[in-house]
């Protein structure tokens, strides 16, 4: 995945039309588009595939199984045209592992605390444990949260700078790319700020400037 604009789009956009004409407009402006199950299932799994020609694709399907369910996932993922997935950690290292092999050359990144409230529930007292799983099998990175840049920072303290961090909750959920990218964040993934907007490459481009900036 090329690293200019920082950016991923997040496109939980559910009509197929608009998703499209989303990236058409922003692609010059993000490094990837994440896809997630909202877009998914009112597109289909070929929608993978189209947008893999205009950008690189990150397959966001959060993955959590045993390893045999795990890797088929990833092996039609990748069929598919992505580039990149991103799955659960706390299945842990068997089911991780199973998911790094059959991604070959393609990247996994692995969530550690989700950017929400419920987050700081579950998620937050295992994100260190789960850094340190995702290093020992050899995935590409980790997702760890804007909305708590504190949080974000500690992780990227644990791992050191072998692993790119992807980063959401910036805009909608109330944390900034700023703060995030300072942190210690390779890339930022914004959804429904961009997305949503009147003119989603005026917003997109204001970010990558704002990071630029930095
Ligand atoms: P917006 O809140 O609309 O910017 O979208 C954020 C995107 O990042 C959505 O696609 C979420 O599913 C995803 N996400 C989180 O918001 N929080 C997380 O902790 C993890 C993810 C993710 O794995 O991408």
């Amino acid at each position: 995945m090329r690293c200019e604009t920082r950016l991923v789009l997040a496109l939980d956009e559910t009509s197929p039309h608009r998703a499209l004409d989303v990236v058409s407009e922003v692609c010059g402006h993000v490094d990837a588009v994440k896809v997630n199950w909202p877009l998914i299932l009112s597109a289909g799994p070929e929608i993978i595939t189209r947008l893999s020609v205009m950008s690189d694709v990150i397959c966001d399907f959060k993955i959590a199984d045993i390893p045999n369910t795990d890797r088929l996932i990833v092996e039609r993922t990748i069929e598919l045209g992505a580039s990149a997935v991103i799955v659960h950690g706390f299945t842990g290292e068997d089911s991780l592992s199973a998911c790094v092999e059959a991604a070959k050359d393609a990247e996994v990144y692995v969530v550690t605390e989700m950017s929400h409230p419920g987050g700081e529930m579950f998620t937050s007292q295992h994100a260190e444990e789960i850094a340190d799983m995702a290093l020992r099998c050899g995935a590409h990175g980790l997702i760890a949260p804007a909305t708590r840049p504190e949080r974000l920072s500690q992780i990227r303290s644990r791992i050191g700078g072998s692993m790119k961090i992807l980063s959401p909750g910036v805009g909608a959920q109330g944390g900034s790319a700023s703060d995030a990218i300072r942190a210690g964040a390779d890339y930022v993934i914004v959804g429904r700020s961009i997305y949503q907007a009147d003119k989603p490459s005026d917003v997109a481009e204001s970010i990558k400037e704002e990071i630029a900036a930095l």
